[in-house]
């Protein structure tokens, strides 16, 4: 047996089944917490789903599901409790009575996830500020009712040395962290303005769709790339060339269903990559069975941010391992989403989405990449003879 020091924290996942979401929603929803969870560290052992109209106050799922949750958090001794929405101050102290065991909500198990993945200070900044703003609000609710264990998941980060201090302490530590984001900010747009007015191209999507893959692939570079949540969260900017091009691509944090607003704010300067690049690369995960959703939300997430009318390529990534539920000619039963081949996505998309390029290719072996690099040549060309009209070297076309 190896001794690992950190015993595996056993965890049940808590969500609700809205009428706005059928059955097949709200199992994805909770595969895509399990899958934060183990990122996080611990193993989800079994779910609870309640249907309601919206979150009971109190308790969340209501009083009767509560105790059918506490009866099983008793008998199996689970170490934590994850809710798939924000949690008030005031259901975490009450829902914290009746499990007896740490409750995490959504909000808070990304914070985690960003604070134990930061790794420059700049991040680790970020990060702390947004869970300081979570904190505050909760503080009554939280760490009062339970021994705090060290290091457990929800605890890591500044949680850890500050739980007992006060509300004062923590709005001057807010304050601080801001200032200190501040010279960071400027520090940062100050990098980003020397680098001249090289074209700018940014790869954004869903977390885990494999953008940093992609950017390996196109820059040759050696980005962190792994099958968990939130692998990268600096912005890494690497220059590319392709033909005569040469180009900037930047990979940084990824998107994610009910992203912590703090943490949107925080990461300002991370996403500010985004926002001030030329040319977007949405790398969507089509074997993914919610890649729809998760293209919504990356739209959301880029109108927020200002920057949905850029010129963007769509990129379907892990063509490789799509599959889908042939059905014959014979059968009459209503086409549904799983039935649809590569095939026939590739002709919907192509046909339904005529302001941008669309492309279908595999980062892991490398199918139609060519493809991805001549469509991305075309795009940056078009941008380069607008920023530099004179420059007419780039018309002779040099092989790809
Ligand atoms: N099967 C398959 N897997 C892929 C492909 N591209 C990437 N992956 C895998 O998908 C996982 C996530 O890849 P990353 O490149 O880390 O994804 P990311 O979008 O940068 O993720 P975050 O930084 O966590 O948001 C890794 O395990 C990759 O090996 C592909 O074309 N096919
Ligand atoms: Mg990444």
């Amino acid at each position: 047996m190896i001794e690992t020091g950190i015993p595996v924290e056993t965890a049940i996942l808590v969500g609700i089944n809205y009428p706005t979401q059928d059955e097949k929603e709200t199992e994805d929803y909770l595969n895509e917490l399990s899958f934060l969870a183990e990122t996080a560290g611990a193993e989800p052992v079994k779910r609870f789903v309640q249907k309601l109209n919206m979150p009971d106050p109190r308790t969340y799922v209501g009083s009767g599901k509560i105790e059918e949750i506490a009866r099983f958090v008793g008998e199996n001794k689970i170490n934590i409790a994850i809710f798939d929405d924000e949690l008030t101050a005031s259901q975490i102290r009450n829902i914290e009575k009746i499990l007896e065991c740490r409750i995490l909500d959504r909000t808070n198990l990304i914070l985690d996830i960003f604070a134990t993945r930061a790794r420059t200070s700049h991040a680790r900044t970020q990060v702390e500020l947004a869970q300081y703003k979570y904190l505050l609000p909760r503080l009554t609710g939280m760490w009062t009712h339970l021994e705090r264990q060290r290091g457990g998941i929800g605890l890591r980060g500044p949680g850890e040395t500050e739980i007992e201090t006060d509300r004062r302490i923590i709005r001057d530590k807010i304050s601080l962290l801001k200032q200190q984001l501040k010279k960071i900010d400027i520090q940062m747009a100050t990098q980003r303005k020397n680098r001249g007015k090289m074209v700018r191209v940014a790869l954004v999507g869903y977390t885990n769709v494999g953008k940093s893959t992609i950017m390996n692939l196109l820059s040759k570079s050696d980005v962190f790339a792994e099958n968990k949540l939130f692998a990268t969260l600096d912005t890494t900017v690497r220059k590319v060339v392709i033909g005569n091009l040469p180009f900037l691509l930047s990979d940084t944090v990824g998107f994610i269903r009910k992203l912590p607003h703090d943490l949107v704010e925080s990461f300002k300067s991370t996403l500010d990559e985004v926002r001030e690049s030329d040319l977007l690369l949405h790398i969507v995960d089509i074997a993914h069975p919610g890649f729809e959703e998760q293209i919504k939300i990356v739209d959301e997430t880029l109108r927020d941010l200002r920057s949905s009318d850029k010129p963007t390529i769509i990129v379907f990534n892990k063509i490789d391992t799509f599959s889908y539920v042939y059905k014959d000619e014979y059968d009459l039963s209503p086409l549904q989403k799983e039935n649809y081949s590569l095939n026939d996505l590739k002709k919907t998309w192509m046909a339904n989405d005529k302001n941008h390029p669309v492309v279908f290719i595999s980062a892991r072996t490398k199918e139609n990449i060519e493809e991805l690099r001549k469509l991305l040549y075309e795009e940056v060309k078009k941008i380069h003879i607008k920023r530099y009209p004179y420059n007419d070297f780039l018309f002779a076309d040099p092989k790809i």
